[in-house]
């Protein structure tokens, strides 16, 4: 068993074997690799065992489909889960190399745009704890999410090249492929339906093996890329058009080349559409086929197979089960849909009206017309069991794949308390009320072994010291940390290994030009740029707050640094423009010597897992400041109190369910509820109204409009005094007297502790554990089995 040699000598062989180097040139490349394969033989018989041991009790599969997993680096995840951190540390000793630095060459597999991306991430750990026999199937796009720099304080993005170096942890799969179509025509045939398409790919598989906590049980996320039929045009080539020649290749490849770098806006292209359909199709061929590996009856379907629709993206996997079910094995489209809908269930993960996919009937029918076919008889069908007004798929001549997603789920799953009951009252009140226990709640979670074990070492030890290590898979347990809030010692250990993290920080922020004091106020706000969560609503108050210092210096403030990290998808203008006076506002409040010692400005470029690892573990202060009703549930928010920094939020998304259990007194609340920002949308003028009440808030925006910040700023003042659909200016006033609040909490150091030792100790129900397994008791009915 390879578990039993030493890690040492398996990673000496590995470099020399497996990379053919020898120690004396050795690169970190090759030692980060050496490494990984070393690791990965230690997964390779966990993951053996689970295989069989599913094989053998026959347990129900689920299928997690996720047009993303932002995995993020996945060596260090590994080590943890096996318990090798510290034989790994010592291997590298031995040859003058720190392990941080080997962990620190691995890219980031940056396979999603955010929260939705990192859940399914956190899920496939989760699942793989707990012992859940289960698959995540996506895409294994060439180039994951861009990379972003700033210049002049604009955003600019370049490709992501996460696979130009060796992906030590797949396993190529060539004869697990399935030829997937597009287009062409459907006929009758003998009684069949037969759909013949015009043109194909190959999906073929790529497996990686995730690990487990203490790597009692590992699961497979199996990305599929896109490959062509026929390699290569012989016959253009020799007839000397080389670019033609390569033609069918590049046409294929295209469809796994990239990651749709637009986290909530529909993207309305073709592509999109057939990376959706390539995924699913190939998925649900593979699920299939190993479903009938092990039983011949297909009426049974659900009880083996457990298939969660990760948003719409995979929702054409509604009418491919059973174009799959009817035309392929025979079964009446009846029956296929309600087996179909025995194994689907489909998560929303928001109510941005921008983001509820709809694709043109004429697309659909152009690519996948079969499927359109299918589609409306899922309408007609659903509309004759369920005679009412206004549910259908179609509308103005789309497919909405919302309905279509719900229509073809026995369960589907809001993702935070509150955006499930607005779930029921907005997007989908008709269909809720003619399938009122269709939907449910499963607010998020996210991996302590990540979120807290790996990236916060210094927090983790000091809670191993004083609990155990059981809260590492059992992380309610961190309420057995609750009395120590009132234990001194314990609250002086707290804040020493915030402090430690804090400096950490300043260092990494330190050598990329940006100079903070470490004992400052840490106030991080990190995540995409969007208008719903109103990093302009920040960055105004930091201005104001700004104006205040500098009219009175003296007055006793308290120092604060402003983190913000985040990208803008390309095509998105007004987050753009955030960005740029966000940066603008730094360069001019970091070099004003009245100021500096007092306020700082810091926007590390590039935000990513592996920065945000860096960066929660050092927060006080959290920063979720949506327009109430705008998001989802938020994961960052629950990363954050684990780590104990409080939070200044709004009443939205999980924040609601975190200040319920940290309870009021330990977060900063502020703003308007979901009921309240409808009705104030309705006050006319409500911006203007709202800035004349406030002087900071208009003498704020004075200034960016009169350039202290630089021109090409009128656009968000204009967005802030004018139509304010976000609310930022009618929310102002709040938010800076919470942001006051906040520092006056902070001004008393030992108090501040205790508070966050209270958000460490009471977030534990944020495990991504618990809400796995309320998807196995409420949604998919499965069961956790042990490898043997
Ligand atoms: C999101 C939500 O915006 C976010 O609030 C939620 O935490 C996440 C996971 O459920 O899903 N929905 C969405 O489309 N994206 C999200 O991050 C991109």
């Amino acid at each position: 068993m390879p578990t039993k040699t030493d890690l040492r000598d398996d990673i000496q062989h590995h470099l020399k074997y497996s990379l053919g180097k020898d120690a004396g040139h050795a690169q970190i490349t090759d030692w980060r690799l050496a490494l990984s394969y070393a690791i990965r033989d230690r997964i390779v018989d966990p993951w053996f065992a689970s295989t069989r041991a599913t094989y053998a009790q026959k347990g129900k599969r689920v299928y997690y489909l996720s047009m993303e997993f932002l995995i993020g680096r996945l060596l260090e995840d590994a080590v943890v889960n096996l318990g090798l951190m510290d034989e790994a540390e010592a291997a590298f000793k031995a040859n003058d190399l720190s392990l941080d630095d080997v962990l620190g060459d691995e890219p980031d597999a940056a396979l999603g745009n955010g929260g939705l991306g990192r859940l399914a991430a956190c899920f496939l750990e989760s699942l793989s704890t707990i012992g859940c026999p289960a698959y995540g199937y996506g895409i294994r796009y060439e180039h994951g999410l861009f990379k972003q720099s700033f210049h002049e304080g604009r955003q600019i993005e370049s490709p992501e090249d996460w696979l130009t170096q060796p992906h030590a942890w797949e396993f190529e799969r060539p004869e697990a492929a399935f030829r997937i179509g597009f287009g062409g025509s459907v006929e009758e045939l003998g009684g069949k339906t037969v759909w013949t398409p015009s043109e194909a790919v190959i999906a073929e598989a790529f497996d990686t093996p995730i690990i487990g906590w203490e790597g009692r049980w590992a699961n497979t996320l199996r990305l599929w890329a896109a490959k062509p039929e026929q390699v290569f045009d012989l016959d253009r080539f020799n007839a000397g058009d080389y670019y033609g020649a390569a033609e069918p290749e590049n046409l294929a490849r295209t469809i796994s080349r990239v990651l749709y770098p637009d986290d909530t806006t529909d993207e309305g292209k073709r592509l999109r559409l057939k990376q959706e359909f390539f995924f699913t199709a190939a998925s649900l061929r593979d699920i299939l086929r190993r479903f009938e590996s092990e039983c011949d009856d297909l009426e049974l379907l659900p009880q083996k197979v457990a298939i969660q629709l990760n948003d719409t993206h995979p929702a054409i996997a509604g009418p491919e089960l059973v174009r799959l079910l009817a035309d392929e094995k025979g079964m009446p489209v009846e029956k296929a849909i309600e087996i179909a809908r025995g194994c689907l269930s489909y998560t929303n993960h928001t109510l941005l009206p921008e983001a509820l996919e709809r694709w043109s009937e004429g697309l659909m029918r152009d690519l996948l017309p079969r499927h359109m076919q299918l589609i409306e008889e899922i309408d007609a069908a659903h509309a004759r069991e369920n005679p009412s007004r206004g549910v259908t798929m179609t509308d103005d001549g789309d497919v909405l794949m919302g309905p279509l997603a719900f229509a073809m789920a026995h369960k589907v799953n809001g993702v935070s308390a509150l955006h499930t009951e607005l779930m029921k009252e907005t997007v989908f009140e008709e269909l809720h009320r003619l399938h009122p226990d269709r939907i449910v709640n499963q607010t998020n979670g996210v991996t302590p072994r990540r979120w807290v074990l790996s990236a916060n070492p210094r927090l983790s030890a000091l809670i191993t010291e004083a609990i155990g290590d059981g809260w590492v898979d059992d992380l309610e347990r961190l309420s057995k940390l609750e009395p120590m809030a009132d234990d001194k010692t314990f609250r002086d250990a707290f804040a020493a290994a915030k402090r430690a993290n804090k400096a950490d920080l300043a260092n990494y922020l330190g050598e990329r030009g940006a100079n903070v004091d470490p004992d400052a106020m840490f106030d991080v706000q990190i995540k995409r740029i969007h208008e719903y969560k109103r990093q302009h609503l920040n960055i105004i108050e930091t201005i104001a707050h700004w104006q205040e210092i500098k009219d009175n210096p003296g007055a006793g403030w308290v120092p604060r640094v402003k983190i913000f990290g985040g990208k803008a998808a390309p095509g998105y203008v007004f987050a753009k423009e955030i960005i740029h006076l966000i940066n603008a506002v730094a360069e001019v409040i970091n070099t004003d010597a009245d100021t500096g010692h007092l306020l700082k400005v810091a926007y590390p470029a590039n935000y990513n897992v592996t920065l945000a690892e860096r960066l929660i573990p050092a927060a006080e202060l959290s920063e979720q400041i949506s327009t109430a009703g705008k998001e989802a549930s938020g994961t960052g928010n629950m990363k954050f109190a684990l780590n104990g920094a409080l939070t200044v939020g709004t009443l939205d998304g999980a924040n609601v369910e975190i200040r319920d259990l940290v309870g009021a007194d330990n977060f900063f609340l502020f703003g308007m509820t979901a009921d309240e920002v409808v009705k104030r949308r309705e006050v006319e003028g409500h911006a203007q109204k709202a800035i004349d009440a406030d002087p900071r808030l208009k003498r704020a925006l004075d200034a960016i409009r009169s350039g202290t910040f630089g021109p090409g700023f009128e656009g968000i003042v204009d967005n802030v005094s004018g139509p304010d659909y976000f609310l930022v200016a009618s929310d102002f006033t709040d938010f800076y007297r919470a942001q006051r609040e906040v520092e006056k909490a902070y001004a008393d150091q030992d108090a501040w502790t205790r508070m966050a030792v209270l958000n460490t100790a009471r977030s534990g129900w944020f495990s991504s554990d618990r809400t796995i397994r309320g998807y196995m008791r409420d949604v998919w009915y499965s069961e956790a089995l042990a490898a043997e």
